[in-house]
């Protein structure tokens, strides 16, 4: 018995850990450990679900976009050599988890997750250039203007964010074409005014302003569309291809915002507590810019009970779910824990 034990591996053993910690024995059934084990469902192994989707992303990332003439080679190993710089790929991680959970298909929200992430890399390329935040390290590499110069970069991202919706349009297999309209309308939302171009252009304008200035109500709205709305559109996308109603999308949609904010929160944290080799980006660039952040108006520790805060009020918005929730209850956690 003891053997047996010892050839399981570590994650068997936490998960048995797990399994016979928190679950109370029927009265007839035998307490031998091993019985138990079998018996129970197999713990969620968030590192093994991550690894899984990670994967998966980077090879449709990777397929979904080839040059097609010598003349667009420039731009594409642009756009290719942001895309493909690595990145926790979290906005994909989230779809998929999504669709999941009401029974959809990894394949019918792949064209999404992709599409997710050249939006995401567009924003990275975009937010980077002298004109933003004037930034040349990203996912531990140069930033794309300092390859490929500013005007390259530029082009790069736009054809980056048009091919996000050429993708969803051509490649979504497999889903009532009603779906796929409203994952595109979604999508569109998450960039816009409403979105990450109008969430970067008040972080701009707050910039250098103070805290009187800037007050919490302006930070959560920066933060709900500069972050949150593509976290949100990555969330709802998921969760419409699956065929969710309207009153499931809005549930997850309250899960998405909250985390959204969390990740900003963990993010502004970050900038100030980890190096830039951690972080594969210039760390401090926060306090540079003289930027209003979570640790400027509230400090370090109140921080991290916001970012804890709103995980716990995002999970809770799943509750109903159960352990279908359990991929998505995760990545909440991994949110705010992550270090970089
Ligand atoms: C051009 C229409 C248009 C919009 C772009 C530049 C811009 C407008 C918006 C900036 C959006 C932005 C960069 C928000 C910051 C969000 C954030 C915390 C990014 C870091 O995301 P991670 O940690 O990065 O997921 P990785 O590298 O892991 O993918």
């Amino acid at each position: 018995m003891i053997n047996r034990l010892l050839m399981l591996l570590p994650a068997q053993l936490l998960a048995l850990e797990l399994t016979t910690a928190s679950r109370p024995l029927p009265t007839r059934t035998c307490r031998h450990p091993c019985m138990v084990a079998s018996a129970a469902p197999p713990a969620f192994d968030l590192a093994t679900y991550m690894e899984e989707k990670r994967v998966l992303t980077e090879a449709a990332l990777d397929a979904s976009l080839k040059s097609s003439c010598k003349e667009t080679e420039i731009i594409v190993e642009s756009m290719r050599y942001s895309l493909m710089a690595g990145g926790k790929r979290v906005r994909p991680m989230l779809c998929f988890a999504a669709t999941e959970m009401f029974g959809g298909s990894l394949e019918a929200a792949t064209p999404t997750a992709v599409a997710l992430e050249m939006i995401h890399t567009m924003s990275l390329i975009h937010d980077d250039l002298p004109a933003m935040d004037n930034d040349d390290f990203r996912r531990g590499k140069p930033t794309n203007h300092v390859l490929y110069g500013d005007d390259v970069a530029i082009l790069a991202g736009d054809a980056l964010l048009s091919t996000a919706f050429e993708h969803v349009a051509k490649e979504t297999k497999g889903v009532p074409a009603e779906r796929v309209v409203r994952v595109l309308a979604a999508l569109g939302t998450s960039v816009g005014a409403v979105g990450l171009a109008g969430g970067q252009v008040m972080d701009l304008k707050c910039e250098g302003q103070g805290a009187d200035a800037v007050d919490m109500e302006t930070l959560t709205w920066i933060h709900t569309h500069k972050t949150a709305a593509l976290l949100k559109a990555a969330v709802s996308c998921g969760a419409i291809l699956a065929g969710a109603t309207d009153e499931q999308v809005k549930q997850c949609e309250v899960y998405a915002l909250k985390i959204g904010l969390a990740f900003q929160v963990a993010d502004d944290i970050l900038d100030v507590t980890a190096s830039t080799e951690e972080l594969g980006k210039t760390a401090g660039k926060d306090l540079d810019a003289d930027k209003t952040t979570y640790p400027k108006l509230l400090g370090l520790d109140r921080s991290r009970e916001v970012a804890q805060e709103l995980v716990d009020e995002a999970k809770a918005a799943l509750a109903s779910y159960g352990d279908a929730a359990a991929p998505l209850n995760g990545l909440a956690d991994y949110i705010i824990n992550r270090s970089n």
